[in-house]
């Protein structure tokens, strides 16, 4: 991050947004406005128009390599949402996520980015049980092509911290939506509101090297020790508490399904897809 560019203790000349387009991204790109003068927003699919001069939109695959490095060019820092954001073939996986994150990191590096936030998922660690309790040391053990991707993306931040001094908080988001759909996200969700709070900790503390953090609110039944990233001083404001009746009033989840099992819940039990 270069102070050169930056304007105050909490607002950057240009923050990049990829996955503008998404579910999180269509959220964020209001929610991160007082982070940068600019945001430059990216998605391969259609984005709304820039609303004014604060705003760029570029289009952009991720997969594509030269298009990555325009894309990074001018920026301070990076918030990587950009990619599948579910179990799906390999080869789709491949291009978005796997090429995706290679890409986003060499423009970073050539370009002089020094900050990424990466949207790495819970699915990193999907196949461990309910049961347990894991901190950001735990055994990855990926749910399938999709978190397979997140967990070498963490790699990829890990290296390029080792590497080029490029500093990443990945965060592991558990169920970010606007209130938990089910049982199991009772554990994993993540407010709109604490996933912004934790995305700005994740801009601005310095030092944070490569830093991996759970992204979920203040929840009554977690599964996520955060105490390895207590520097990024992010306390969640928010708990699903406030919406247990409503989901308890579900039909109730057989003990043998997956949801009720593993942290990752059903997509421990989704593909192959086709001959893979
Ligand atoms: P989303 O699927 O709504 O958004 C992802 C965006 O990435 C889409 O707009 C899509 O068009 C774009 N994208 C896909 N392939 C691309 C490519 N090749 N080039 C450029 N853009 C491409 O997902 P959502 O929910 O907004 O999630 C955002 C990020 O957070 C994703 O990386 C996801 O894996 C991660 N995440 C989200 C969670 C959640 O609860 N919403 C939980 C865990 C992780
Ligand atoms: C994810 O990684 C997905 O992107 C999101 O759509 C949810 O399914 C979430 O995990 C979850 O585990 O609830």
């Amino acid at each position: 991050m270069s102070t050169s560019s930056q304007t105050t203790n909490s607002k950057l000349h240009r923050i990049l947004l990829t996955g503008a387009a998404g579910g999180l991204g269509k959220v964020l790109r209001e929610r991160l406005r007082p982070f940068a003068e600019i945001l430059r927003l990216s998605d391969i699919a259609a984005i709304a128009p820039s609303e004014g001069a604060h705003e760029e939109v570029v289009s952009c695959d991720l997969s594509d390599k030269a298009a990555v490095h325009g894309l990074v060019e001018g920026c301070d820092a990076i918030v990587h949402l950009g990619g599948v954001s579910v179990e799906r073939p390999f080869e789709e996986i491949l291009e978005a996520n796997i090429k995706g994150v290679f890409n986003v990191y060499e423009a970073a590096r050539r370009h002089g980015v020094k900050r990424v936030v990466f949207a790495s998922s819970n699915h990193v660690i999907g196949f461990h049980k309910q049961s347990e309790r894991l901190d950001a040391s735990a055994q990855r053990r990926p749910d399938g092509y999709y978190g397979l991707s997140k967990s070498f993306g963490e790699d990829v931040a890990q290296f390029y911290f080792d590497r080029y001094g490029i500093e990443t908080v990945s965060i592991r988001i558990g169920s970010s939506f606007p209130e938990p759909l089910n049982r199991r996200m009772m554990s994993t969700w993540l407010s709109y509101r604490d996933l912004t709070s934790l995305i700005e900790k994740s801009i601005f503390t310095p030092g944070v090297k490569h830093t991996i953090v759970y992204g979920m609110s203040a929840n009554r039944d977690v599964w996520w020790d955060n105490s390895a990233a207590a520097h990024l001083g992010f306390v969640p404001q928010d708990t699903s508490e406030v919406f247990r009746d409503k989901v308890e009033a579900q039909p109730p989840v057989a003990p043998t399904d997956p949801n009720a099992i593993y942290q990752g819940g059903a997509f421990t039990a989704q593909g192959p897809f086709g001959d893979q």
